[in-house]
């Protein structure tokens, strides 16, 4: 299983120093093939390394330049980042992400071989319409993306279960997951309100390779709870 904290705005420098340092002690007897990824706020993207891995929750695609309130590759690599979230439905709707920004960016750290957690989700209303609606939202989020991209691990947050408490129930998992995996091959996470109190089913349900987890992940025991779970 993958399990990835993505801590948004959340958590300083010296907190995330903290966080990692607890949660490597409570992961220690974690399973060997369990994989843990941390996405920090840029400003503590360069703490030491453990059995874990930390990505950028966001970067602009450029070496460096004119891109005011951004970073780029510049700044990822002096903390040997190579890992990045992209198209986070926060991302999309709040900064005004596009489409094609999107892909911009998934073509140029593809190009620079990175890791990349990419999110796709619809919203409440698509999903009101059923799971076809669903599927076909989504696959719109595919356009301009290599899906067979080696490096590539694909992110489900329906957006109306991120940090509502709400998770998608397992029948609507299953069925999107299910869908997603006859469209693409590589590893599936799902995010949205995933907490120790759900992780146990959602980690069984086939076709789910990993959780993306917010709200839960940004307290190191809860989110070591769920990785030993
Ligand atoms: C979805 C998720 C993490 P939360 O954004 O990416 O957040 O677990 O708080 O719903």
């Amino acid at each position: 299983m993958i399990f990835a904290a993505n801590f948004k705005t959340n958590h300083t420098r010296s907190s995330t120093k903290l966080y990692l340092d607890a949660l490597s002690q409570k992961i220690a007897a974690k399973k060997s093939e369990d994989q843990v990824y941390i996405f920090p706020p840029a400003t503590a993207l360069d703490h030491y390394k453990g059995d874990f891995t930390l990505g950028a929750q966001n970067a602009y695609p450029t070496q460096n330049g004119a891109f005011t309130g951004e970073i780029g590759l510049d700044q990822l690599e002096e903390f040997d980042i190579k890992t990045i979230l992209i198209g986070h439905s926060e991302r999309r709707e709040l900064m005004g992400e596009s489409q094609e920004k999107v892909a911009e960016k998934f073509d140029f750290f593809k190009a620079q071989g990175f890791e990349i957690i990419y999110c796709i989700g619809e919203p409440l209303e698509v999903r009101e319409q059923g799971d076809e609606s669903v599927n076909i939202y989504l696959l719109e989020q595919f356009e301009g993306i290599d899906t067979a991209y080696e490096k590539l691990i694909i992110a489900y947050e329906p957006i109306w279960a991120i940090g509502t408490g709400r998770s998608a129930t397992m029948e609507e998992i299953v069925s999107t997951h299910k869908a997603l995996r006859k469209a693409v091959a590589c590893p599936l996470l799902y995010g949205g309100s995933a907490n120790p109190d759900n992780i146990k089913e959602i980690a069984a349900i086939e076709n789910v390779d990993g959780v993306l987890v917010g709200s839960a992940s940004l307290d190191a025991e809860k989110f070591a709870s769920m990785i030993l779970s």
